[in-house]
């Protein structure tokens, strides 16, 4: 089976590439990937010659009609992924997860290639903190963001190619992941590279928003699933039950790295800021009989920790350049 995976420079990708080799030897992979700031060819070391790499924009057609022309399936995980970007420039978002999206399910289209969408539970707005719902597959859209709009739009486009023309399409919302390979602008990462680098993690606001957390591998071995068992036009939300509030994830940060609890710093709380995300994830569990590997949110981010310390090179380019655009994001958002 010959598979195109767009963003596999990313943080998801690169983790679904990993796990692809290791449990799908069958498989063909190519990564399409613009390699962004987000991307990081270096995360597709550990299995670059067992790869084929094109470098470049899924809103390209010429070249997306030629990769997708000789693929058996798309998974589309490319995307501007951070909300604290799209506050301050929005171009890139509506350009890469809608353009680009709209480009591969032009070619998907074309050639009849079987396509999974890769997307996020923050289509669905948020949740008050003391609500006890959770998001289903039949939660109305309704997203806070920039980028969780371009999100939505692009979840949109696929359930109308799949009912206008026959897109043979899954779709797939997950809640937060964490694990290797994330950007260090990302809530979990930057904390841990914080700590890491003598600098006291930064929490919006009062740290009460609460994030659904599950690892990365667990993500993927979802999405592995609905590529094998989802039934095509259908979504499918993946999460773990892995509710937390953020102040709670500083502090057991803190605490696994052998600091105060409370050395940590409240700032400017971010504009438009969701509340709270949960998924129920009972439809993939029951239908498709998914089930998570990491039930302990306290030992997944220990070993996440432990990876940062161990793969300072991989990270510690990047940190400078974050820590320098967050400053100048607070500069325009006042
Ligand atoms: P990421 O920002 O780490 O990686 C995105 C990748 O896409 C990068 O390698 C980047 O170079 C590439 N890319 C960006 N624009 C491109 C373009 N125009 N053409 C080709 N490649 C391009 O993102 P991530 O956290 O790995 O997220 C992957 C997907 O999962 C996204 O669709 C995101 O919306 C979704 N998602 C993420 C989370 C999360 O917690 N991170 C949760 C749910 C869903
Ligand atoms: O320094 C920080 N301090 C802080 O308190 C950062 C970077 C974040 N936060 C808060 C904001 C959120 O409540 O932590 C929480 C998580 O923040 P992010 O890592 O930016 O994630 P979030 O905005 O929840 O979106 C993530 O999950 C859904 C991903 O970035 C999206 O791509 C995904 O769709």
């Amino acid at each position: 089976m010959r598979l195109l995976v767009t963003g596999g420079a990313g943080f998801i990708g690169a983790n679904f590439v990993h796990q692809t080799v290791a449990d799908h030897p069958d498989v063909e992979v190519t990564v399409l990937d613009k390699l962004t700031y987000a991307g990081n060819r270096a995360s597709l070391d550990p299995v670059a010659d067992k790869i084929t790499f094109v470098h470049g924009d899924i809103a390209d057609p010429e070249l997306v009609d030629r990769l997708v022309a000789t693929a058996d399936l798309v998974v589309h995980f490319a995307a501007e992924s951070h909300n604290d970007n799209s506050l301050t420039d929005p171009t890139p978002f509506v350009h890469t997860n809608v353009v680009g999206t709209f480009t591969l399910l032009e070619a998907v289209r074309r050639y009849d290639v079987r396509y999974h969408h890769i997307s996020t539970d923050e289509v669905y707005g948020d949740l008050e903190l003391d609500d006890p719902a959770r998001f289903t597959e039949e939660t109305p859209y309704n997203p806070s963001s920039p980028y969780s709009s371009t999100k939505a739009g692009s979840d949109l486009l696929v359930r109308a190619w799949v009912r206008s023309f026959g897109v043979r399409a899954t779709i797939s919302n997950c809640s937060n992941n964490y694990g290797p390979y994330q950007h260090v602008e990302k809530f979990i990462p930057r904390q841990i590279t914080n700590v890491l680098t003598g600098v006291r993690p930064k929490l919006y606001g009062t740290g009460a928003n609460v994030r659904d957390w599950i690892h990365v591998d667990d993500h993927n071995s979802a999405v592995w699933t609905i590529i094998e068992k989802g039934r095509i036009g259908e979504t499918y939300l993946i999460g773990a039950d892995g509710e937390s509030d953020n102040r709670t994830v500083v502090e057991t940060v803190l605490e696994l790295c052998g600091q105060d609890k409370d050395a940590f710093d409240f700032v400017t709380d971010r504009p438009g800021h969701d509340l709270r995300y949960a998924i129920d994830a009972t439809r993939l569990r029951t239908e498709l009989g998914w089930e998570p590997r990491y039930r302990d949110f306290r030992a997944g981010l220990a070993a996440t920790i432990e990876w940062y310390r161990t793969h300072e090179t991989w990270w510690m380019p990047q940190k400078t350049a974050t820590e320098a655009a967050y400053e100048r994001n607070e500069r325009i958002l006042g």
